[in-house]
C-alpha cells in the first residue's frame, strides 16, 4: 500500500464519543481505531499523546475562483485548499455558478477549475434563473453529477436573484429530486432601494454597505424562504445566518418542527461591523461581505445559538479578493467585491471562540465543524468521522499551543486577512488528507490533482416522514365547497 500511518495515544474525538485510542491508516482509509495497535516498522508513527485526534474539518460554504462582481475571487482550487489544509480543513463544498444560466456549462467550468485540487471537495449548484431546461438540468445534476443541493439567491437583484414565483417552482423540483434547497436570504429589492438611498445621502464608503442592507432584510427573507419551503413542504438550508433576526426565524421554525437547517459563518461569530466604519478604506473594504457583518451583539447571540443547537454548523463563505480588487469600490461601496477569508482560520477560531471559552464541548466542536456537514450532505460516515472504514481525513490538535493569524503567514493568495493579528488558543499540528500527511511542523506538502470530487447522493433520512407530513398537510385542507352553477 502507498502509506501506512499510526496516530498513537491521542484522544480520538467523534461527534458522539471520545476515547484515548490509536488510529491506523492504510492508503486513504482508516483501518482501525482502538487502544494499543501494534505495527511493523514500515509505518509512520505520529505521537498524539495529550492531543486531540479529530475528523478533518468540512467547510460547507466556499467560493473558490468564483466569477463575481466583475472579477474573480483570487483563491483558486489549489491555493484555497492548501490554505484549508494548513488550517485543519480537509474537505469543502463549493458553489457552482451557472454559465449564462446553464447548469451544465457551469458544472463543466467548475470541473476545469477544480482539476488541480489538493483536497477532497464537493459541489452545491446555484440556480439563478428558471425554465424547462434548468429543471431538466437539475435532474441531471442529481442523478448523474453527484450534486444534492441547490442554492437560490433572494438578493443580488439584476444578476443572481430569483423571484418568489420561480423559487416555489425550484423548491418543488428539489423536493421531487430529494435534493436540499438552500437560500441566501436577504430581500434583494429592498437592498437595491437601500443602496440607492445611501448613494443619494452621499454615503459612498464601506459603512454604506452595512447601512443599506440591515438585519431586518435578512430576517424578512429568512422568514419568507422558510414559509415558502413550508408551503411546498420541503426541507430548507439557510446559508450564512449573520444576524439575530435571521437566527430567530430559524429557531422558531425548528421549534415548530420544520426541517430547517441554519448555517452560520466564522465572520458572523466573531467580527462586528465597526470595521466598516474604519477611516482607512483599505481596511474597511476587506470586511465587506453579504449579508454584512452586524453590529456588536449579533456575534455573541449567534455563538449562543450555535452552542444550543439552534444553528447546526459553521462554514466560512471564504471568497477572497486582494486589496487591488477591493479598491474597485473606492468611490462606491456597491462596487467592492463581496467576500472575506476564513477557510484557513475556521477550525482555529471556532475552537478558540466556542471550546476554549467553555461554550461547547470537544465532541460538539467536531459536530459543528465536520460531522453535521457530512450528515446533512449525505456523505457520513465516509466523511466527518474517525471510524474504521472512513476516509483518512484527520487532524491532530494541540489544545495547549496557540496560533497568531496574519496575512504574513497565511496560505491564501490574498494580501489581507480579516483576522489579522488575532491570537487563538489551540493549534492544528498535523493534517492528514486522503491518507497523506499534508501539514506537519508548519510545513505544507500538498500534491496538485490529489483531491477527489466527492459525489453526494440524494437524500434518505432528511426526507423521511415526508409522505406522512404531506398526507397530514393535505388532510388539513378543508374540502372545497360544491356550488351550483346558478347565482340566484
Ligand atoms: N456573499 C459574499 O460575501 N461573497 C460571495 C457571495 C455572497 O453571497
Ligand atoms: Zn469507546
Ligand atoms: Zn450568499
Ligand atoms: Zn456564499
Amino acid at each position: 500500500s502507498l502509506s501506512k500511518i499510526l496516530i498513537k495515544g491521542g484522544t480520538v474525538v467523534n461527534a458522539h464519543h471520545e476515547e484515548v485510542a490509536d488510529v491506523y491508516v492504510e492508503d486513504d482509509i482508516i483501518v482501525a481505531v482502538k487502544p494499543h495497535i501494534n505495527v511493523g516498522d514500515d509505518v509512520t508513527v505520529i505521537d498524539a499523546a495529550g492531543k486531540f485526534v479529530m475528523p478533518g474539518g468540512i467547510d460547507p460554504h466556499v467560493h473558490l475562483a468564483m466569477d463575481f462582481m466583475g472579477t474573480q475571487s483570487i483563491d483558486d482550487f489549489f491555493s484555497g485548499q492548501a490554505a484549508a489544509l494548513a488550517g485543519g480543513t480537509t474537505m469543502h463544498i463549493d458553489f457552482v455558478l451557472p454559465v449564462d444560466g446553464s447548469l451544465m456549462a457551469g458544472f463543466e467550468s467548475y470541473e476545469k477549475k477544480s482539476r488541480n485540487s489538493c483536497m477532497d471537495y464537493g459541489f452545491h449548484m446555484a440556480v439563478t434563473k428558471w425554465d424547462e431546461t434548468v429543471s431538466k438540468e437539475m435532474e441531471i445534476m442529481v442523478q448523474e453529477k453527484g450534486i444534492n443541493s441547490f442554492k437560490f439567491f433572494l438578493a443580488y437583484k439584476g444578476s443572481f436573484m430569483i423571484s418568489d414565483e420561480l423559487l416555489l417552482q425550484a423548491f418543488k423540483k428539489c423536493k421531487s429530486l430529494g435534493a436540499l434547497a438552500m437560500v441566501h436570504a436577504e430581500n434583494g429589492d429592498a437592498v437595491y432601494e437601500g443602496q440607492k438611498r445611501m448613494i443619494e445621502l452621499g454615503i459612498t464608503g464601506p459603512e454604506g454597505h452595512a447601512l443599506s442592507r440591515p438585519p431586518v432584510l435578512e430576517g424578512e427573507a429568512t422568514a419568507r424562504a422558510i414559509r415558502l419551503a413550508e408551503f411546498v413542504n420541503t426541507p430548507l438550508y439557510v446559508v450564512h445566518v449573520m444576524s439575530i433576526d435571521a437566527m430567530e426565524e430559524v429557531a422558531k421554525a425548528r421549534k415548530s418542527g420544520l426541517r430547517v437547517i441554519g448555517e452560520t459563518v466564522v465572520s458572523a461569530l466573531v467580527l462586528d461591523d465597526s470595521w466598516l466604519w474604519h477611516p482607512d478604506f483599505s481596511i474597511a473594504a476587506k470586511y465587506v461581505m453579504s449579508p454584512p457583518i452586524r453590529a456588536s451583539g449579533h456575534n455573541k447571540a449567534l455563538q449562543a445559538a450555535l452552542s444550543m443547537g439552534v444553528l447546526q454548523l459553521v462554514g466560512t463563505d471564504h471568497c477572497t479578493f486582494n486589496s487591488t480588487q477591493k479598491a474597485f469600490g473606492i468611490d462606491d461601496f456597491r462596487k467592492i467585491p463581496n467576500g472575506v477569508n476564513g477557510i484557513e482560520e475556521r477550525m482555529h477560531i471556532v475552537w478558540d471562540t466556542m471550546v476554549e471559552s467553555g461554550q461547547i464541548s470537544v465532541t460538539d466542536y467536531v459536530r459543528v465543524t465536520s460531522t453535521e456537514c457530512a450528515r446533512i450532505f449525505n456523505i457520513y460516515p465516509r466523511k466527518g468521522a474517525i471510524l474504521a472504514g472512513s476516509d483518512a481525513d484527520i487532524i491532530v490538535f494541540n489544545p495547549n499551543s496557540s496560533v497568531e493569524i496574519s496575512a504574513k503567514s497565511h496560505h491564501s493568495k490574498s494580501d489581507t486577512n480579516v483576522y489579522e493579528g488575532r491570537r487563538v488558543k489551540g493549534k492544528v499540528e498535523v493534517t492528514i488528507a486522503g491518507g497523506r500527511i499534508v501539514w506537519q511542523n508548519d510545513e505544507l506538502k500538498v500534491v496538485p490533482g490529489s483531491g477527489k470530487y466527492i459525489e453526494m447522493p440524494p437524500f434518505g433520512y432528511l426526507f423521511e416522514g415526508m409522505d406522512k407530513a404531506e398526507a397530514s398537510y393535505l388532510s388539513s385542507l378543508r374540502a372545497p365547497v360544491k356550488r351550483s352553477k346558478s347565482t340566484t
